[in-house]
């Protein structure tokens, strides 16, 4: 039995010698080591030897275990390192790569910057659906059905009487519907329209205001959107108001600033005018009052309505709004 127990032991360290893979280790161990290995098997044997002989044979036998057992180690060991070695260099002290840091749209932003000037100047900020029934776009607006105003403004229509809110208005109606003057709110968000070209997007966005009280006047109306203009251009823009035409409002003006690319010489960008249009604005029309159930007679107000995407193109001098929605990083990183 002594020497087939020491054949056995030179066989296995010989055979451990040329292993070149941890699976083979393992293969290996279970061949000599394992429940039905040869070395367990020959241990299991050490019961036949005569009683004088175990005690001598059990040492060796030991030994043997142990020292094989311990080789196994050492080439699993030195397998890892090498493993670990030919594993391509990790500095763990190395610092992290930095998370690029996002910013807001620069729609939000000048949408931010608008609604900010008029909190400042006591007005709320509302918001609410962009799919709006007719009633709250068109109707309670002084267009109704057959309205030639509504040519001006193509719409998108859901059905019949759902439409994509074609301005930020219906907000106003559904204020005024809820509350009694004084009123004083603006109205952010999304608008759409069916036109699309250099300076059209059918997505677009608007800030609209309006203020109701007793003894509102167009004065007021000048000075609040004169300290807007101030505040967004800066204190030495020169303004104009020019009369127009809109539905809800009478009288309408809109608001003019100097040629910011010219200074008013005239240029491709003002088409020679030398001036800017801005906004929209106007006295409240009676009828609407008329159709919020506000009294015409002892209330007034004025209203506004600023498309964001123009404001914005005229700060950073851009000539073209789609620019804003192709979401092209490179762009977006210059606001
Ligand atoms: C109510 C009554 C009146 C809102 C107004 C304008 C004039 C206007 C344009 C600006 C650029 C639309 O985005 S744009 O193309 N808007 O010119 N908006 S007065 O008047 C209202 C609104 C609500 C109840």
């Amino acid at each position: 039995m002594k020497d087939e127990l020491l054949g056995l032991r030179t066989k296995a360290l010989e055979e451990l010698k040329s292993v070149g893979e941890r699976s083979d280790i393992e293969t290996l161990r279970q061949l000599y080591l394992g429940r039905k290995g040869h070395l367990t098997l020959l241990l299991k044997r050490l019961a036949e030897l005569p009683k004088e002989e175990r005690p001598a044979m059990g040492r060796l036998a030991n030994q043997v275990k142990e020292e094989l057992t311990g080789q196994f180690q050492s080439v699993s060991d030195s397998l890892t390192t090498k493993e670990l070695e030919e594993e391509p260099f990790l500095d763990v002290t190395l610092p992290g790569r930095r998370t690029p840091r996002g910013h807001l749209h620069p729609i939000t932003q000048i949408t931010q910057e608008i609604c900010t000037i008029f909190s400042t100047l006591g007005f709320k900020v509302v918001e609410g659906p962009e799919v709006e029934l007719d009633y709250y776009n068109f109707e309670a607006l002084n267009m109704p059905k057959d309205h030639p105003a509504r040519d001006i403004q193509d719409t998108f229509y859901i059905s019949d009487n759902v439409v994509l809110r074609t301005h930020t208005s219906p907000m106003q109606i559904r204020t005024m519907e809820r509350q009694l003057p004084p009123v004083s709110i603006v109205a952010p968000g999304k608008v759409y329209r069916p036109d699309s070209d250099i300076s059209h997007t059918p997505m677009f966005h608007q800030v609209e205001g309006l203020l109701v009280d007793e003894g509102v006047s167009f004065g007021d109306l000048k000075g609040t959107l004169t300290t807007f203009v101030h505040q967004m251009f800066g204190p030495d823009t020169d303004l104009r108001f020019r009369p127009s035409f809109f539905p809800f409002t009478e009288p309408s003006a809109e608001v003019d600033i100097r040629c910011v690319v010219c200074q008013g010489k005239g240029c491709r960008v003002c088409s020679h005018s030398g001036w800017l249009e801005i906004l929209g604005s106007g006295m409240i029309d009676p009828e609407v009052f008329k159709i919020v159930g506000y009294d015409p007679e002892t209330t007034s107000g004025f209203a506004f309505g600023i498309g964001v995407e123009r404001i914005a193109m005229l700060k950073s001098g851009l000539n073209d709004i789609r620019l804003f929605f192709e979401n092209d990083i490179r762009f977006l990183r210059q606001f």
